[in-house]
C-alpha cells in the first residue's frame, strides 16, 4: 500500500470528478406533469455526513442529498416527504413499495440495477478502508472488520475478505461502525471515501485511511424500484439536469466543502 494521500488533495480530486459529471446539455422544465395531489415518500440514510445527517441545532436532516432533493422537487413542482431511516432500511422500503424512491449517497452498480432503476449520477465516490493510526493493511489478517448492512463497502469487504484473511462484523449505521473500530472491537471499517474523510476532517472520527485511492469509484444516484415510479424518476432526472445547468448543484456541493 502506498502512502495515504493528503485528504484535501483527494477531496479536490473527487470534487472535480463530480463537477465533470455536471457538464450536461440543457433541458427544460418537466413535461411529465407532476401529480398535484401526490406526495412522494422518499427514504434516505440517517448518518452519512455530508450527504445526510441530523443538524443537532435545528433537529432537521441536512446535507447534499437533502438539498438536491429539495432543489429537484422545487424545479419539477412535486411534493415529497423525507424519511431518514438508514441505508438498508431505505433499500427495503423501496423494494417493498413503502417508499417511492431513495436518495442516500447510493452507489449505482450493475448488481443493484437488477432491482432498482437509477437517475443519472450526481457525485462520484468509491470505498476506503479506515483504521486506527498506525494500523497497516497486513494487520487485518485474522481480525474482524466493520461494514454497514447493504452497502457497497460491505460487498467489497465480502469480496476481498479471503485475500486479506479477515472476518466481518455487520452494523446498521456508519457511526456504530466507526465506534467499533475506535474502541478496538474491529480492526478496520469499509466506508465511502468522501464520507469518512469528512468526519475525519471535522475531528468527529479519529481514524486514518489505509488505501490512498478509493476502490470501485462509481456514481451516486437517486433510485426507484425497478419498473416502478417511472414518472418520479423522469422528473428527478430532468430536475437534476436543470440544477446541473443552472449551477445550483455546484453550489450545493460547495456548501458542504466540495
Ligand atoms: N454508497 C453507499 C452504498 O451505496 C451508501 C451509504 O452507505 N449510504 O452502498
Amino acid at each position: 500500500m502506498k502512502k495515504v494521500l493528503a485528504l484535501t488533495l483527494a477531496i479536490v480530486m473527487v470534487a472535480s470528478i463530480a463537477l465533470l459529471a455536471g457538464c450536461g446539455s440543457s433541458d427544460t422544465k418537466s413535461d411529465t406533469k407532476a401529480d398535484d395531489a401526490k406526495t412522494y415518500i422518499i427514504y434516505s440514510d440517517n448518518s452519512f455526513a455530508p450527504f445526510e445527517y441530523l443538524d443537532t441545532k435545528t433537529k432537521k436532516y441536512v446535507g447534499v442529498d437533502m438539498d438536491i432533493m429539495e432543489a429537484v422537487a422545487k424545479d419539477q413542482g412535486f411534493k415529497y416527504e423525507m424519511h431518514n431511516e438508514g441505508f438498508d432500511a431505505s433499500m427495503s422500503a423501496v423494494q417493498s413499495g413503502q417508499a417511492d424512491g431513495m436518495i442516500a449517497g447510493m452507489t449505482i452498480n450493475d448488481e443493484r440495477k437488477k432491482t432498482f432503476d437509477f437517475s443519472a449520477p450526481y457525485f462520484d465516490d468509491g470505498q476506503v478502508i479506515a483504521a486506527k493510526k498506525g494500523t497497516k493493511i497486513a494487520d487485518l489478517k485474522g481480525k474482524t472488520v466493520a461494514v454497514k448492512n447493504g452497502t457497497a463497502g460491505k460487498d467489497y469487504a465480502e469480496e476481498v475478505k479471503d485475500d486479506y484473511g479477515f472476518k466481518i462484523n455487520y452494523y446498521k449505521d456508519s457511526p456504530s461502525m466507526y465506534q467499533a473500530v475506535q474502541t478496538g472491537v474491529d480492526v478496520a471499517c469499509f466506508e465511502d471515501f468522501s464520507v469518512i474523510a469528512y468526519s475525519i476532517k471535522t475531528g468527529e472520527v479519529k481514524l486514518q485511511l489505509l488505501n490512498d485511492e478509493p476502490f470501485n469509484v462509481k456514481g451516486y444516484g437517486f433510485a426507484v424500484k425497478k419498473g416502478q415510479n417511472a414518472d418520479l424518476l423522469k422528473m428527478f432526472d430532468k430536475g437534476l439536469k436543470n440544477i446541473k445547468k443552472s449551477g445550483e448543484l455546484k453550489k450545493i456541493l460547495a456548501k458542504y466543502g466540495y
